[in-house]
């Protein structure tokens, strides 16, 4: 039994241990950065080893130090996703790194949706509105083809097939984010969608990865593309190619895309719903030239291209292969598919996905062709 004059002299004691080693996190900052070096400390340790600095392991908050943010593009009536996907990038990631979110739309963000992001990150966050032009079907596209194509593609069952906003979103995704002018002040960024889930605590920061080994692109999961939504594609990028044959990187990763020399397209693809990339290699004038010659085939509209794999086969065609990267130890779904890291990166991570289900060598996955790459 305890009696009252024991217990308050246990609360006090609690009291008094506590603002001690408060106290030291409070002095120290770059000091104190884990458990041992406190107990050293209480202890009195004469160390003479300099203190230890920041390192992105250590659970403490070094800020953002790369030149990067995130981008998500959405729509008002994504919130309810946005929310969900922006609050496990803080909590896998980003509360203790501190990027920014640059938020991008057509039309105006609404109060609600700008103060509901904004109260889940302490990072900065900004609104875009995209200019019209960078949105919008161009005058060049011939209407009634368009919808004639349209048409076709619904009767054949074609996914988001009949959409023109889906279509607007491929082109400006492809070749308008990046001229953004709020994303002008960055380097890197990260793509984000609304209800995509991130399984495992990420212990490093990727954008210094990208920074550090000169990486270009990053992804998770590779895929082929639905044929039907890109029949006249790879003959538009020979005719690029053949036109601008100087354009093209020699170190190239051209035999992620096709089995035979670059004959056909095998139709392999990073899905870009998630992405970590350079914003200046899409500003280059490799790839500027490359979108450029696309968006005047008319192809986002008559048929139906991508951005996944417009970027892909930009990345693949103007960047080395080297500086294509997979990031193997971040678990990510987008329905239908999931990357779930493998062990030891599942422990490491504390992912909470099933191991067993992951994408990277069913049938239907790219990543196979990724890795022959380097064989
Ligand atoms: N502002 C705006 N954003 C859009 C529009 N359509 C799509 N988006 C955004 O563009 C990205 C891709 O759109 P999604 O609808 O996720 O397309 P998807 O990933 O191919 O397909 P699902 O996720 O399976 O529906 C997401 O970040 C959307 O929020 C649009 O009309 N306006
Ligand atoms: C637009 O496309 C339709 C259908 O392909 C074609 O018949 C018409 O000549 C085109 N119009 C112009 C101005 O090119
Ligand atoms: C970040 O990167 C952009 C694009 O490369 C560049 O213009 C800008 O000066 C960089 N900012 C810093 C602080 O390095
Ligand atoms: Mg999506």
């Amino acid at each position: 039994m305890m009696t009252p004059m024991r217990y308050v002299l246990l609360v006090l004691v609690l009291i008094i241990s506590l603002h001690y080693i408060l106290s030291f996190s409070h002095e120290g900052y770059g000091e104190a950065t884990s458990i041992t070096h406190i107990k050293e400390k209480l202890q009195g340790s004469s160390s003479t080893q300099k203190p230890e600095t920041f390192n992105v392991d250590d659970g403490l908050a070094p800020g953002a130090k790369a030149n990067a943010t995130f981008v998500i593009l959405a729509r008002n009536s994504d919130l309810a996703g946005i929310s969900s996907s922006m609050k496990q990038m803080e909590d896998r990631f980003n509360k203790k790194y501190q990027y920014p979110y640059v938020f991008l739309n057509e039309q105006e963000f609404s109060e609600e949706f700008k103060s509901r992001v904004t109260e889940l990150t302490d990072a900065k966050v900004e609104f875009g509105l995209i200019p019209h032009d960078d949105w919008y079907q161009p005058k060049s596209i011939n209407e009634t083809r368009a919808t004639a194509a349209r048409e076709k593609m619904v009767q054949e069952s074609v996914i988001y097939g009949g959409s023109v906003p889906y279509r607007n979103m491929c082109r400006f995704n492809s070749g308008f984010f990046w001229r953004h002018e709020l994303l002008a002040k960055y380097k890197y960024y990260w793509r984000v969608e609304p209800d995509v889930t991130f399984f495992c605590d990420l212990h490093y920061d990727p954008f210094l990865v990208m920074q550090e080994q000169k990486k270009v692109y990053g992804f998770t999961i590779s895929l082929y593309e639905y044929e039907a939504t890109i029949p006249t594609l790879w003959n538009a990028v020979k005719q690029f190619i053949h036109a601008n044959p100087e354009l093209v990187e020699p170190e190239n990763a051209l035999a992620f895309l096709s089995d035979d020399g670059g004959e056909t397209y095998n139709r392999c693809h990073f899905w870009s719903n998630f992405e970590i990339g350079d914003l200046d290699f899409w500003r280059g004038e490799a790839y500027r030239k490359f979108f450029d010659f696309l968006d005047e085939q008319g192809g986002f509209y008559y048929e139906r291209w991508g951005d996944a794999p417009v970027h892909s086969i930009g990345a693949a065609l103007f960047a080395k292969k080297e500086e294509i990267h997979f990031f193997n130890d971040i678990g990510y779904r987008h329905n239908p598919f999931q990357h779930c890291p493998q062990q030891p990166a599942h422990a490491h991570g504390k992912c909470w996905c099933d191991p067993k289900d992951n994408f990277d060598y069913e049938w239907y996955s790219c990543l196979k062709r990724y890795e022959g790459l380097f064989k």
